[in-house]
Order: C-alpha cells, then structure tokens, then sequence
C-alpha cells in the first residue's frame, strides 16, 4: 500500500506526507462536515474568537454516525496503511478530530502533542490529518521533525491556552517559534484527499487562517497492538467519561473497534 520510504520516514520524524491516497473519499466527506455542523455532537467545540473573526468549529468521536466519515474509516486505504505505518498487526481507531478553520478565522493551533491528552497509551499509533481544501505551505500543520523520539510527556492544555487537568506540573512546551531556526521544522503543503500520518507524540501546531478560503480537515487517529489504557488526573480530551478501566488494561472497548487486522 505505502513503500519502504515512507514507512521509514514516519518512524524517523514522526510525520510524513501521503499524496491523494483519500481522493475518492473527498466529497462524501465534505457532505459530513455540513451534516456534522448542522447536528453537532455534545463533546462540540467551537472557539469564537473575541475580535469578530469567523470560528473555529470542532466536534470528536462522530466518524461512526456521519456516512461520509464513516467510509473514510471503514472502505478507504487508511486502517491497513495505519497498520502499515505502526508496524502493527492490527489498527484500531481511536477517535476522530473535525476541525474547520473558516476563512479569517484567527485562532492558531499551539505547539503540542496528542498523546498527555488521551486515556490511551500506545508506542504504536498514528492521526492521519486530511484536508478537505487545498492548504498551501504557509497556512499548513507544522511538525518538530524527531520530536516523537525526545521521550517527553508536554503538559496538555486547551486549544485557548487553559490547562486540560488541574494542578498538572508536568513540563510546558518549549517555544518551537522563537527557536524554528534551530529545530527541523516539517510541513507540506496539501492538496484535498492528500493526509499527513504523524504519532500521539510528534510536536505540532497550524497556523490560523487568514486567507479567504476555508480549511476543513478530519483528523483520524488510530493505535496498534500494544495500545493500554492510562489513567489521568481528570477528563481526558476527548473525554470518555462513561468508561470505566484501570491504568494498564488493555485497550478495547465497543466504540474503538479493530478496523484491520493482518491476515
Ligand atoms: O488542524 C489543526 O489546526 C490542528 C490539528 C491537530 O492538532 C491534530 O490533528 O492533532
């Protein structure tokens, strides 16, 4: 499904591109987004922000009730190259993230890693971040190349700077910016049913956008074989607060199926 390369590439930086692989998924998954907006989840998220500008819509966990996300998750490519990606002989998704940064919309996405924000642990995992908009190279996700690899748990915090979990001291994400001369700093500019793979632990964040076309992305998240659920402080984001676990057990529940598994 992917070469050698690529496979390589994700594993020694974090994050890679993936060119048109989700094409065919593009237009179905367009109609969700509208759909999704219409009739948000309760774990919606939508920041609006103070000067006027347009918003920033969010929702999770909605991939299963949406026939447009639903097909990306279940008939495209993506859980047998997530397999592919992790090394693993199953994937199982996680979560979904919808996120559409309207034209003018100024919030930008912090530096930050996916991982201290889950009730799951795993060395095995990847988001495929797709875009439903052609997204050029100034207004797309960025990633510290390697950082997967740092052995850094950054304290989690909400998209409007708010801490995710109270009285947390768990180390602050360095200032990527005022160092971006000093750090390999990756992105690619992306064209609609193209994706970027990247793990639970390499160090992102996009810029706000500032132009006049909207950016619709669906980020798909996905864990491996050795995924385990790991007990926070509070609420995770997204929250799964109807789940009861303790910290270690295995990762299984009704609303993470195994979508591949390795014949
Ligand atoms: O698209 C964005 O603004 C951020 C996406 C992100 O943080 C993610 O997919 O994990």
């Amino acid at each position: 499904m992917i070469d050698h390369k690529t496979i390589e590439a994700f594993q020694r930086d974090g994050a890679v591109p993936l060119r048109g692989i989700f094409t065919p998924w593009v237009d179905a998954a367009r109609e969700a987004i509208e759909q999704n907006r219409a009739d948000p989840s309760f774990r919606e998220r939508t920041y609006t922000p103070d000067d006027g500008g347009a918003p920033f819509f969010q929702d999770y966990c909605v991939w299963s009730q949406f026939d447009g996300y639903k097909a990306l998750v279940m008939d495209s490519p993506m859980a047998e190259v997530a397999a592919q990606l992790m090394g693993s002989k199953t994937a199982r998704i996680f979560h979904d993230h919808i996120l559409v940064k309207e034209p003018g919309n100024s919030v930008v996405t912090p530096w930050h890693q996916d991982q201290p924000y889950y009730l799951v642990e795993a060395s095995q995992s990847v988001s495929f971040w797709v875009p439903l908009d052609s997204v050029p190279r100034e207004r797309t996700i960025e990633y510290v190349a390697g950082s997967h690899l740092w052995g850094k748990s950054f304290k989690p915090k909400r998209f409007d700077g708010t801490d995710l979990f109270e009285g947390d001291a768990s180390e602050i994400v360095p200032d990527i910016d005022a160092s971006r001369n000093d750090m390999d700093i990756l992105g690619w500019d992306v064209e609609p049913g193209d994706a970027v793979a990247f793990t639970f632990r390499t160090l992102h964040g996009a810029p706000a956008n500032a132009s006049e076309t909207r950016r619709r992305v669906i980020s798909i998240r996905w864990v491996g074989d050795d995924a385990r659920f790991v007990e926070r402080s509070g609420p995770t984001s997204p929250a799964f607060t109807h789940l009861s676990y303790q910290d270690g057990d295995p990762f299984e529940a009704p609303e993470f199926p195994i979508i591949y598994r390795a014949s």
